[in-house]
């Protein structure tokens, strides 16, 4: 469908969060129809094609992303995020995942497009987490009201440095699935293996590297060739995702698979994350909260592969790229553990500011 956007483009920031990269968007730029705002976001990136050559889309699902932002009606928020999955060599767009990387860059991109106000040093933006309820508060360094990017913070998987922006959950647990624990239990057992079905900001099923045959410290190339691997990993994922209440899960981006093991790098625990079918360079940012807090349940093959010498509130969660530090804390007093704090620290950058000019639809080409 050929619309206003395809002549005149559509106002448009490309942004890296975390270690993912998008293409943000003020909400009301975007056409209100979801039909049509996806064929539109799909032309922008140039889906379906693996290469995405026709596109502004990165070839890989980290970077065929997409955030809608807009002003909140919620009083206890200043913005709304909606997070949009964009296939790559598959036409689909999905809101039912989250992304807390692409999150990263939200705080700033509200700042850049005067949709809130930022202190002398310092701005604060209160992010309400469309896709999946819960809210984000970031905090970043701000210069003469516009966000600043430079900075020392290192994030593994981003190499340099840039300015360190927090993020602070609330309201995360059981975001998707309603439950931290979708299936009311701990530990379940599913196709034979001992798994954690967990939903602290994303639906994560955590299953030992061990039982999969693999040592959880493989490559992301070696684990994506082993398709043997692929197919035990889709089959649990499959059945996990029907025990966690998400039904026929095959098309969908959820649930995660997280594969850990014994740290190798003096970190808390190590992973290995399919995103489903593609293995994560790095760990998703809710991700690894996720994993994070089910270290923290006794019994999960998160905890029993954890080496807590490390300090006490952190999580470090290694990954193919280096570490992930989450901060989270539980209640375990009530019938379900209640989680008190969880945050992060991230990086984001502005990498390009402008129109962007869709692919013709195929009627037009
Ligand atoms: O878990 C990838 C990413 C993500 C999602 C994915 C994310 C999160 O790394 O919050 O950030 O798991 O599909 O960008």
């Amino acid at each position: 469908m050929t619309t206003d956007r395809d002549a005149q483009g559509l106002r448009c920031m490309l942004m890296r969060g975390g270690t993912s990269k998008g293409a943000y968007f003020l909400a009301d730029e975007l056409l209100a129809d979801t039909a049509a705002r996806d064929d539109l976001l799909m032309r922008v990136m140039g889906t379906p094609d693996p290469r995405q050559i026709d596109g502004i889309g990165g070839a890989h699902p980290l970077t065929s992303k997409v955030a809608v932002v807009g002003p909140s009606d919620d009083p206890g928020a200043d913005v709304d995020y909606l997070f949009l999955q964009v296939g790559v060599d598959r036409a689909f767009v999905t809101d039912l995942q989250n992304c807390g990387n692409i999150l990263a860059g939200v705080g700033p991109f509200a700042v850049e497009r005067g949709l809130v106000a930022a202190g002398d040093t310092e701005a604060v933006v209160r992010i309400r987490l469309l896709n999946t309820g819960g809210t984000a508060v970031a905090s970043f360094p701000v210069e003469r009201g516009r966000p600043v990017y430079r900075g020392g913070r290192a994030i593994s998987g981003v190499p340099g440095t840039a300015a360190e922006i927090r993020l602070d959950f609330q309201g995360t647990a059981g975001s998707t699935c309603g439950r931290l624990l979708p299936t009311g239990s701990v530990v379940d057992r599913l196709v034979g293996l001992d798994v954690t079905c967990i939903d602290n900001g994303m639906p994560v099923v955590v299953v030992r590297a061990a039982d999969l045959g693999v040592t959880g410290h493989e490559s992301v190339a070696e684990l994506e060739a082993n398709s043997d691997l692929r197919a035990a990993v889709e089959k649990l994922r499959l059945e996990a995702g029907a025990a966690m209440g998400l039904g026929d899960v095959g098309p969908a981006t959820i649930p995660k698979m997280t594969l850990v093991s014994p740290p190798a790098a003096g970190g808390t625990l190590c992973t290995r994350s399919f995103i489903p079918h593609r293995v994560h360079e790095a760990i998703g940012v809710l991700g690894a909260v996720s994993v994070a807090t089910a270290a923290l349940l006794p019994g999960t093959p998160a905890a029993e592969v954890a080496d807590w010498s490390g300090p006490d509130t952190t999580v470090v969660v290694e990954h193919p790229t280096g570490t992930f530090d989450v901060v989270v804390e539980l209640d375990p007093s009530g019938h379900e553990p209640l989680v008190t704090r969880a945050g992060i620290i991230s990086t984001a950058r502005k990498l390009f500011d402008g129109w962007v000019f869709p692919r013709p639809d195929d009627e037009h080409r």
